[in-house]
């Protein structure tokens, strides 16, 4: 059976993982596996403000040159992440509004430059939208909207790198999601026409199975994005299974579905390129720690377990790209 890197080259997608440097340096299982199944990898944490500025004058580019070095030896397409976002060193949640926009331009500028060549496709802004409009950050707070607009600019005065704008919850039917979407649109079409270098929207897609999804709500959304020139990537996804029954066939069962009911929809936009799940392996999940089981089981919301073997998400997964049309 071809791997999942190889079905999705036949339809002309992407296929890939977030994984950190330090989980590949100790763990050969998963590089042979990435190795195997992957043409792309996004910087989970190498390349976040917490990792690269500890402090206002300190770059620290270690765990990002390690991860670059491994994109590299492994002909991995390499995804930043991210140049603009919220979650901060304390340093930075405490910048002034007087040195917020020298101190945003000097950080792109210094990271985006330093992987030119070796990045791929920044995250040049994430999780930006909220159901009302936009998130209260420090960057709305200090610089109003146009700090958008001014991180694309730079982005692309500093590096090659295709431009994304990624973001979070926006697949389900419900109240808070739909005007996401909607704020999202909104933001887009605006980015658009007035110009402003952005080159696709990557989309989280963390999964809920508990939540109902409207296929049809669903896809006129990626179409709306697709109509505006944009290019579309999965970019997160993974699925939640604390609501989920304990018994593990039954669970892994759900997850399975899940994953393939969003992917179908998902890969049949012809926009979108490709798709990354959060993380290859149970073993390393945000999910675990963030999102327990309230009954202590361990977690199991992506394709392999964590010995790496295989789960029904991996065919979920494969299944749905191979029945994508191709690009
Ligand atoms: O998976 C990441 C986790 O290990 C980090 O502790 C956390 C904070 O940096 O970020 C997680 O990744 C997030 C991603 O950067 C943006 N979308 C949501 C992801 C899960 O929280």
């Amino acid at each position: 059976m071809p791997s999942l890197k190889e079905i999705a080259a036949t339809k002309g997608l992407l296929f890939g993982t977030a994984v950190n440097s330090g989980h590949v340096a100790k763990n050969s299982k998963l590089a042979e596996t990435i190795r195997r199944e992957c043409s792309c990898i996004t910087a989970e944490s190498d390349m976040k403000w917490t990792a690269i500025r500890p402090e206002a004058a300190k770059f620290e580019f270690t765990r990002g040159d390690k991860l670059a070095q491994f994109a590299s030896d492994n002909g991995l397409l390499l995804r930043g992440h991210a140049l603009v976002w919220h979650d901060l060193p304390a340093w930075a949640e405490a910048i002034s509004a007087e040195d917020a926009e020298t101190i945003l331009v000097e950080h792109m500028k210094a990271v985006a430059s330093r992987y030119e060549g070796k990045v791929g496709h920044w995250d040049v802004i994430n999780e930006v939208a909220s159901p009302n409009g936009l998130r209260d950050t420090i960057w709305l707070r200090h610089l109003g909207e146009k700090y958008i607009d001014l991180a694309f600019q730079v982005a692309k005065e500093s590096c090659t790198a295709t431009r994304f704008y990624n973001e979070n919850r926006m697949e389900y039917d419900t109240w808070e999601m739909e005007n996401k979407r909607k704020s999202v649109l909104k933001l887009l079409e605006r980015l658009v026409s007035s110009g402003v270098p952005i080159e696709g929207l990557g989309i989280q897609a963390h999964l809920f199975p508990e939540l109902a999804f409207s296929e049809s709500k669903y896809s006129a959304f990626l179409k709306d994005v697709g109509a505006l020139g944009l290019k579309i990537l999965i970019t997160e996804c993974d699925v939640t299974d604390k609501e989920l029954p304990a018994d593990v066939a039954e669970r892994d069962q759900k997850i399975a579905d899940t994953f393939k009911q969003y992917l179908d929809v998902a890969l049949a936009e012809p926009a979108v390129i490709g798709v990354l799940t959060w993380g290859l392996t149970d073993a390393y999940t945000w999910i675990k720690s963030v999102r327990p089981r309230t009954d202590g089981l361990p977690v199991r919301p992506l394709p392999f377990d964590d010995q790496i073997n295989p789960k029904p998400a991996y065919q979920a997964i494969y299944d749905a790209i191979a029945n994508a049309p191709a690009r």
